[in-house]
């Protein structure tokens, strides 16, 4: 299945017959035609009609250490060699799944030493409900089962996960929200902080939390969910005040502190996960992404001491995939933490490469004048698209402002993302200062033509 096997169009038109995307809407790409991505290398991938581009998004969120990784091609092929398949169920193990479980254990924050494997975001968020609500019962506190996320949060799109997510839009395709879920406002100062400074909006949105439990009933909530930066909801960086209080109410309530850590974790922020950069000590972290780089599908739950003791010595663990703990996506999720480690690449976001990108993108925002905030850490950011930038007003949809950034930038060789009126961006960790120089000069170019289109210059 070489790119040359078929033209674009003869792709397009098989995919329009037979193939179902994700987040798409399939009337307007039926227009536009399906982007075919036939083979990548480093930060670059390249599209069926031979047009490379520079993949600002890693994916989604995900190829971490890059495209055409020989390595981690190597452990796949070694591993489906040895043992292609095997299941961690009734008393099973596979040494990668134990290597495996022992590294992250090593990797995330102190006491997160138990773990538990899944294929996908979504399957770990589905697993931190299921195993908190046993955890409670277990406790001798079976009311406590309610879940509280937040607006614009984004944990992915099983059941479960779109309903601790705040995607109003996804709750729609499933007429509302199930019970047993509620939320909060996200704390973004940018669009909702008004007169306040940052770090007094940062309290007001974090004591929402307490509102939200007191009216609740503490005997009834189980657990508050929040991504450390919120990825797909627009790259929030949430203020310095933020997290602390967040963590003060859930101990003050014992409502358990879970981290989605599927975009923030390895090394995205400049640390191995977003809860060290933000000062979080989770009960529950979710990984996957970076994990194996996207290179295979792979996703874990850390749970500290207080919640896995419980469990462990609570029967039966009812709970599982077929594929859970996978070898092969296990043997290339240890090669990729080696990978990371050999290449020091989470030291190279934090000291070189993040503040490398993130000092560009602030003189990109002083230049245009449509961009009126800068928000990122490491190698995560944003930029927000306004119509004025002295009184903070953003663009609406009506100005359509990210989608014609983003379909320019693609048109000119790179591929960034429309969130909202914000355009985001998450390379892989591996990019060279070189190559965020081009980044930025392209991004640039389809900020001008943004402007340009909304006669702002
Ligand atoms: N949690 C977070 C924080 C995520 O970003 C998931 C869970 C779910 O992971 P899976 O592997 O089930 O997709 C995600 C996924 C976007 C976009 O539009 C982001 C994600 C997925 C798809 C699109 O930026 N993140």
């Amino acid at each position: 299945m070489l790119e040359a096997d078929k033209s674009t169009a003869e792709w397009r038109a098989l995919d329009q017959a037979h193939h179902v995307h994700s987040f798409t809407d399939p009337r307007a790409m039926g227009v536009k035609g399906t982007r075919v991505i036939t083979r990548g290398e480093g930060v670059y991938v390249w599209d069926s009609d031979g047009a490379k581009l520079l993949d600002a998004m890693a994916g989604l969120w995900c190829v971490n250490v890059g495209y055409g990784r020989r390595e981690l091609v190597e452990a796949a092929r070694a591993q489906m060699e040895v043992l292609p398949y095997y299941n961690n169920h009734f008393q099973s193990a596979t040494p990668q799944m134990i290597e495996l479980a022992s590294l992250i254990a090593e990797l995330t924050p102190s006491g997160l030493d138990q773990i538990v494997f899944a294929n996908s975001g979504s399957e770990a968020i589905d697993t931190v409900l299921r195993l908190v609500r046993h955890f409670w019962r277990l406790q001798g506190q079976p009311g406590k089962q309610v879940f509280i996320g937040r607006s614009l949060g984004y944990h992915g799109s099983t059941l479960a996960a779109t309903n601790l997510g705040g995607m109003t839009h996804m709750h729609g395709m499933d007429s509302g929200l199930l019970p047993g879920f509620a939320h909060i406002g996200h704390p973004h100062w940018y669009t909702l902080g008004g007169d306040l400074t940052p770090e007094a909006f940062g309290l007001k949105a974090a004591q929402e939390l307490e509102a939200k439990i007191l009216e609740l009933g503490p005997e009834n909530v189980a657990a508050f969910i929040g991504e450390p930066v919120q990825g797909a909801g627009g790259v929030i960086v949430p203020p310095s005040t933020y997290w602390p209080e967040i963590q003060r109410i859930c101990r003050k309530y014992d409502v358990l502190l879970v981290a989605d850590e599927v975009i923030c974790g390895f090394g995205r922020t400049g640390a191995w996960f977003g809860s060290e950069t933000l000062g979080i000590e989770p009960d529950l972290m979710t990984m996957a992404k970076g994990l194996s780089s996207g290179y295979m599908p792979i996703s874990a739950v850390a749970m500290n001491a207080r919640v896995a003791d419980a469990i462990n010595q609570g029967g039966l663990i009812a709970h599982g995939y077929t594929y859970s703990g996978h070898p092969v996506a296990c043997a290339v999720a240890i090669e990729n933490i080696g990978i990371i480690r050999r290449e020091s690449l989470v030291e190279r976001v934090r000291d070189d490469v993040g503040p490398y990108l993130q000092s560009r993108l602030n003189q990109l925002a002083e230049e245009s004048p449509i961009v009126g905030e800068v928000r990122g850490v490491g190698l995560m950011a944003a930029l927000q698209l306004v119509r004025d930038k002295a009184t903070r007003e953003v663009c609406t949809a009506e100005d359509n402002a990210a989608i014609t950034c983003r379909d320019y930038a693609a048109d000119n060789g790179l591929i960034a993302r429309a969130l909202g009126q914000a355009m985001a961006i998450s390379p892989p960790l591996t990019i060279t200062r070189g190559e965020i120089d081009e980044l930025v000069s392209k991004l640039g170019g389809a900020l001008d033509h943004t402007a340009r289109a909304l006669g702002k210059l």
